[in-house]
This record gives structure tokens, C-alpha cells and sequence, in this order.
């Protein structure tokens, strides 16, 4: 009887010890979302991340993959992850402005000088005071990544003054700012989520869009699209979202571990934009788009036309805000 009782003791006690290792080791698998194959700019800060996590994190965390829009458009992820269906998701902050109005600022066009000035004013008190603002609207944002500059495509004719804009039917991602400004220099501008991109311009729904090279490239738009004018008109800026359902099961360490990887995520995100621009621009013209590049003086001449939009944004979002980051040093 006495031997059974140990034994009882003994698979009360090694099931125990199995729960208890099950459990230390129970790994939870997180779903991250983006737009774009894995080779572009989002999708090599994911992977980095996802080769990263299970070593940081002693195995306790793994992440899974969707790219391509997988999980919908990024308006639907940034949803998917304040309702807990996403756990992190990588997306412009087009849509974002809709959930976390605070980060519509950084949307202004012609507002960053160039990526060194964007990035250190994103990584610095101004992006971080931003990004804490993500908690109270349901969202965890850990860190600020990037889309790159935006240049704007067409079927229809070159572009190269606001002129040349006049009644052209624009796709734009649903962003109020970007929308006041392209109708204040006559375009017609159509929000849409990216997926329906393609298509739209294949049917000739609208007439163009405007995105940085790497997106033009790695969505292969230069099979609907004839003209593309370097405007730059402005830096598209990203965020690594999580969700706070995912996010508040962790330990404090896990929640600095997965802080820091979306941040060195980022910062090879941000490598990749910039060579897929510097690769992209002769690679679309070998592709047969016809290419623009746009003088000083003719990129003025957009920021000028859009004077109208930034008395509205100075309104909007308080003119010492917007002057604090364009002087930021
Ligand atoms: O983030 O919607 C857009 O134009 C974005 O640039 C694209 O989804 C990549």
C-alpha cells in the first residue's frame, strides 16, 4: 500500500514537475502582420524579429509570419490588433491617425527634411511622447519604423508642377491630412486600403497613387503606372503595433525584450528603405516607367501650392508643434 502511495506521490509529483515544465516551457506563438512580400522593407524587420524572439525571450515566445496583407489591409490589422485578433502588426501610419489621431502630425507632407531629421525626431522626446499616446486608444505602439519618402505615380501625364495634378483622380491611403493637402493643390483624392491598389489603377478607377520606391517596386505598380515624378512630397513614417491583450500577458522582461526588437526591427527596415529606393529608381525605368526628377525649385513649388492645408494644420495641431519638429536638430 505504502509503495502505491509513493508512487501516487511520485506521478502526483512528476505530473506536477510535467505541468510545471510544460508551463516554464509552454511557448506562446504570436501572429505579426504586414503589407508587402517579406523581402521588402517591413518584411526584413519582422523576420529579424522573428529570428530574434525565441532566443531572447528563453523560448517562451515565437512569431508567425503573414505578409502581403495577409490580415487584411492596414487599417484592418491596426483594428485586428486593438480587438486582440493581431498581436503585432507592421503598417504605415496612413491609416493609423484614425485610432491614434496624435500621430496625424507626422503625416504633414513636406515636414521631415530628410530621413536623418524624421528618424531622430521619431526616435526622440517628440516620437516617443507620441507613441506613449497609443496606450489610452486600446494600442501598444513599441517603436517607430518607417515607410520612406513618397513620390507620386500616374497613367496619364508627367507630372512636375501642382498644375500638372489639376483633376486627377489620386489614390490616397485614409489619412485626413494627406487628403487636405492633395485637394488643396486640385487633385482628386480616393482613400483606399493598399490591396485594392492594383486593381483600381489596372481598371482605371483612379488615374495614380503615391508611395515610396520600395513600395512601387515590391508591388510591381509600374505594370499599371506609366509616369513617376520624384516629388518626395513626403516621409511616410511606420509603427510597430501590439496588441494589448498579447502585450499585458507578458513579464516586464519579456515586454523590454519585444521593445527592443521591434526597435532593431525598425533600424533594418529603415537600411532596407533607403536601398530599395537607391536600387528602384533605374530599376522602374528599365521597367519601362517614364521617370521625373523633380528640381528644387519644382518641389517648392508643390509645398507652396499646399500653403492653404498648413493654415489648417497650424490650427489643427498647434504651429509651435509643427515648428518644434521642423527646427528639430
Ligand atoms: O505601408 O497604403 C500605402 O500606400 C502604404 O504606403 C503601404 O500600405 C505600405
Amino acid at each position: 500500500m505504502h509503495i502505491l502511495k509513493l508512487a501516487a506521490k511520485g506521478i502526483l509529483f512528476s505530473a506536477g514537475l510535467g505541468l510545471a515544465l510544460g508551463a516554464a516551457h509552454a511557448q506562446t506563438v504570436l501572429k505579426m502582420g504586414f503589407g508587402l512580400p517579406v523581402t521588402a522593407h517591413y518584411g526584413v524587420g519582422a523576420a529579424y524579429m522573428q529570428q530574434e524572439i525565441e532566443k531572447r525571450t528563453g523560448g517562451r515566445y515565437k512569431l508567425e509570419l503573414f505578409p502581403n496583407f495577409a490580415l487584411g489591409g492596414e487599417r484592418e490589422m491596426t483594428e485586428g490588433a486593438q480587438l486582440g485578433t493581431i498581436d503585432l502588426v507592421i503598417t504605415s501610419t496612413g491609416p493609423v491617425g484614425n485610432f491614434v489621431p496624435d500621430t496625424l502630425i507626422t503625416d504633414i507632407p513636406f515636414l521631415f527634411r530628410d530621413y536623418n531629421h524624421a528618424r531622430s525626431v521619431l526616435d526622440g522626446p517628440i516620437g516617443q511622447a507620441i507613441l506613449a499616446k497609443c496606450t489610452a486608444k486600446g494600442l501598444i505602439c513599441l517603436a517607430w519604423s518607417e515607410n520612406g519618402f513618397r513620390h507620386m505615380t500616374n497613367s496619364k501625364r508627367e507630372i512636375k508642377a501642382p498644375e500638372d495634378t489639376k483633376g486627377l483622380k489620386i489614390r490616397t491611403m485614409e489619412n485626413p491630412v494627406h487628403m487636405t493637402a492633395f485637394r488643396t493643390i486640385g487633385v482628386l483624392p480616393t482613400p483606399m486600403a493598399f490591396p485594392e491598389v492594383f486593381g483600381a489603377l489596372q481598371q482605371g478607377t483612379v488615374d495614380g497613387q503615391e508611395n515610396p520606391i520600395g513600395v512601387i517596386t515590391s508591388a510591381k505598380l509600374f505594370q499599371v503606372q506609366k509616369h513617376l515624378s520624384l516629388t518626395g512630397h513626403l516621409y511616410s513614417p511606420a509603427m510597430v503595433l501590439m496588441s494589448p491583450a498579447a502585450y499585458n500577458k507578458m513579464s516586464d522582461a519579456d515586454k523590454k525584450t519585444i521593445r527592443e526588437l521591434a526597435q532593431e526591427g525598425a533600424n533594418i527596415t529603415r537600411k532596407r528603405v533607403q536601398q530599395l529606393e537607391a536600387d528602384g529608381i533605374e530599376e522602374l525605368r528599365k521597367s519601362g516607367m517614364q521617370v521625373k526628377v523633380l528640381t528644387i525649385d519644382e518641389k517648392a513649388s508643390f509645398q507652396k501650392a499646399m500653403a492653404p492645408a498648413y493654415k489648417e494644420f497650424g490650427a489643427k495641431f498647434g504651429q509651435a508643434n509643427i515648428d518644434a519638429i521642423g527646427n528639430y536638430k
